[in-house]
């Protein structure tokens, strides 16, 4: 990996993947992209690992697509390159994965985080979608994750102006979960990581499938859904274990089967 540093095991359960392209930004070329998709496929697939924090570091998270890449690229050469099934693999990683954002998350940065399934930042965090500044708009996401995350108001005007936003305002429009110290993101990005990983792997890959699903479907669609993958909790020896736990008021110990 030369854009990335994946480290599968940071703690137990939980693996940890770090932008590094720090002299342009974190700005995502085609190959960081690619490395991303990779990662995050072994690590899907690695059953030592439960959640994935992914961090473009204290300074910056990413100033979006490598634009110098991009800038004379036609059409076609962009259909081609058909980056999106790179930006697939993100929404179809089964496990949990927390954006931990300080500095700029711009772009394909800011579109990359609300891929995630939760987004920690720091204060120093700015979001926005600048890509109308030069003349093109939002492609991964931007102009439907954002929508549904902020609404209508606030996406139309951060997608028409380019502006950014501070991480407070993005917290009070329900973008991110919280806002930390900059010193402290990684810290309290993992305390989250740990309270997930310890619950059933089997119920949390369910929920999340389910909640994602929320995005895609009909209140009765989603509602039938839900319901669905609670019933397949009980097929596992998890629910049993939890259930246990609580009737003989100990901690269950789950093993994801
Ligand atoms: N691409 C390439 N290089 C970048 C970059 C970017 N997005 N952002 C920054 N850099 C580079 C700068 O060119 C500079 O390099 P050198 O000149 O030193 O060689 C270095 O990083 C430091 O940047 P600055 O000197 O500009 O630093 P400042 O602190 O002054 O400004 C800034 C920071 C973040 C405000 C500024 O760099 C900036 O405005 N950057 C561009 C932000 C932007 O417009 N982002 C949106 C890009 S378009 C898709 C997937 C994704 C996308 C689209 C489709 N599909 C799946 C289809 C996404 C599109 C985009 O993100």
């Amino acid at each position: 990996m030369e854009f990335i540093k994946v480290n599968p095991q940071h703690e137990k359960h939980i693996a940890l993947i770090e932008l590094n392209r720090p002299k342009e930004l974190n700005a995502l070329n085609r190959q960081l992209m690619l490395e991303i998709r990779d990662a995050l496929r072994e690590l899907d697939e690695d059953d030592n690992v439960r959640v994935v924090i992914l961090t473009g570091g204290q300074k910056v998270f990413a100033a979006g697509a490598d634009i110098k890449q991009m800038a004379d690229a036609t059409a076609i050469d962009m259909l081609n390159i058909d980056q999106f099934s790179t930006w697939d693999q993100i929404k179809k990683t089964r496990k949990p994965i927390i954006a931990a954002v300080s500095g700029f998350a711009l772009g394909g940065g800011c579109e990359l985080a609300m891929t995630c399934d939760m987004i920690m930042a720091s204060e120093t965090a700015r979001f926005g979608q600048p890509e109308i500044k030069i003349g093109t708009m939002p492609g991964a996401g931007g102009t439907q994750r954002l929508t549904r995350a902020v609404g209508k108001a606030m996406a139309m005007e951060l997608v028409l102006t380019g502006k950014f936003i501070s991480a407070q305002e993005a917290l009070d429009a329900g973008l991110i979960n919280r806002i930390v110290p900059v010193e402290l993101l990684l810290d309290e990005t993992l305390k989250l990581a740990r309270e997930i990983a310890k619950q059933s792997p089997v119920a949390i890959k369910l929920a999340k499938e389910s909640v994602s699903n929320a995005f895609n479907s009909t209140l009765d669609e989603g509602l039938i859904f839900e319901r669905k993958n609670f019933y397949l909790t009980f097929a596992s020896q998890d629910q049993k274990e939890g259930m246990a736990a609580f009737v003989e008021k100990r901690t269950p110990e789950f093993k994801g089967k």
